[in-house]
């Protein structure tokens, strides 16, 4: 396998019928940098969450989801493991989407469960990275004989309009890990009028969230005592130094993650410990930063089961059952679009 060099790509190696790959971002021009301009001349400083995820900081993210005080991605494989079944029995046979599927391992769960209720294995997997598209594919492949698999390298934004016809009867749109609530709430609301909008009546849209709790939970999460989150924040510089020929010194910022009570959020920053000029060559940019000014690098948004639910039910997306774990901690939302 090669990388992707024309718009679309079939696997080779005999598999030509059960994958095809499409490259949604092969004619778009590289990330020219104007958010990161936009972001750092505003005040507050902030930089989109998106530029964590260059390889390492994947990485990073892969080693967070391990980390004892790092309880969402836990809970919500125990909650997959659970209720694959149930979702399986509810939704019928149908074809899964997801958005954001990385190494696609809490899917596999759902994948077993349909495979075992004797469905049609359809999968259309949505990444950024064509990398980790590829790879997981191939493994998925190898895996399940009937499957077939119809990927998108691609952002949501630009992926949720380009979904390709449906060829079960029903699709499902997954959204999991708690995403959503790196969005603050009205890019969620555009997000979900977005998503209701790609879907038939009779589809079905997952969404995994992480739930209000104890400030003390919570705060631990994004401060681990091995300070992998804090790397997995410095790694957003070091990402933007490499990308933009850029002079941040990891040195002059400390991580900072603590509990919005009132905005219901996880608040990460970077916090200028010098008063200090960074400049980005590339983009021909320079910022000044205060000593002890903060940098808002990400919002993760905890969610409260009530509200979000009247906000789908006002997309069309009403709740169909709602999954959780003992603690309700973390819920997966089973919607059906009417
Ligand atoms: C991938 C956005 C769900 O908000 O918990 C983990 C990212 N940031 N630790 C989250 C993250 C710091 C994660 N999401």
């Amino acid at each position: 396998m090669t990388s992707q060099s024309s718009e679309t790509q079939s696997i080779a190696a005999g598999d030509d019928q059960r994958i095809v790959i499409r490259n949604l971002m092969a004619g778009e021009p590289g990330e020219n940098g104007q958010d990161v301009v936009e972001g750092l001349s505003a005040q507050p400083k902030s930089l989109p969450p998106k530029y964590f995820y260059d390889q390492h900081g994947s990485q990073l993210f892969e080693e967070i989801c391990k980390l004892p005080e790092y309880y969402p991605t836990r809970t919500e494989t125990a909650i997959f493991e659970a209720y694959g079944a149930a979702i399986a029995h509810l939704t019928g046979p149908c074809e899964i989407a997801e958005l954001g599927s990385g190494s696609a391992t809490k899917t596999q769960i759902l994948l077993d469960a349909y495979q075992a209720a004797g469905y049609p294995l359809r999968y259309l997997p949505i990444d950024v990275s064509s990398t980790m598209l590829v790879e997981s594919a191939q493994e998925l492949l190898a895996k399940y004989p009937t499957l077939s698999i119809y990927g998108l390298v691609s952002t949501y934004e630009l992926a949720i309009p380009h979904l390709p016809p449906t060829q079960l009867t029903a699709r499902m749109l997954c959204f999991i890990g708690s995403t959503l609530g790196n969005l603050q709430p009205y890019e969620c609301d555009q997000f979900l009028a977005k998503v209701s909008h790609a879907l038939k009546p009779g589809d079905y849209f997952l969404l995994g969230l992480d739930l209000q709790k104890e400030t003390a939970v919570l705060e631990a999460a994004y401060n681990d005592s091995q300070g992998i989150t804090a790397a997995f924040n410095f790694n957003m510089l070091q990402h933007l130094n490499r990308r933009f020929d850029g002079d941040f010194d990891i040195a002059h910022f400390s991580h900072r993650a603590y509990y919005n009570q009132t905005e219901n959020q996880i608040e990460m920053h970077l916090k200028s410990l010098t008063a200090q000029t960074v400049r980005l060559k590339a983009l021909n940019f320079a910022t000044h930063f205060e000593q002890g000014e903060y940098l808002l690098s990400e919002i993760s948004r905890k969610f409260d089961l009530p509200e979000i639910s009247q906000e789908l039910d006002k997309h069309q997306l009403p709740v169909l059952r709602t999954f959780t774990d003992q603690n309700q901690w973390f819920a997966l939302l089973l919607c059906q679009r009417t």
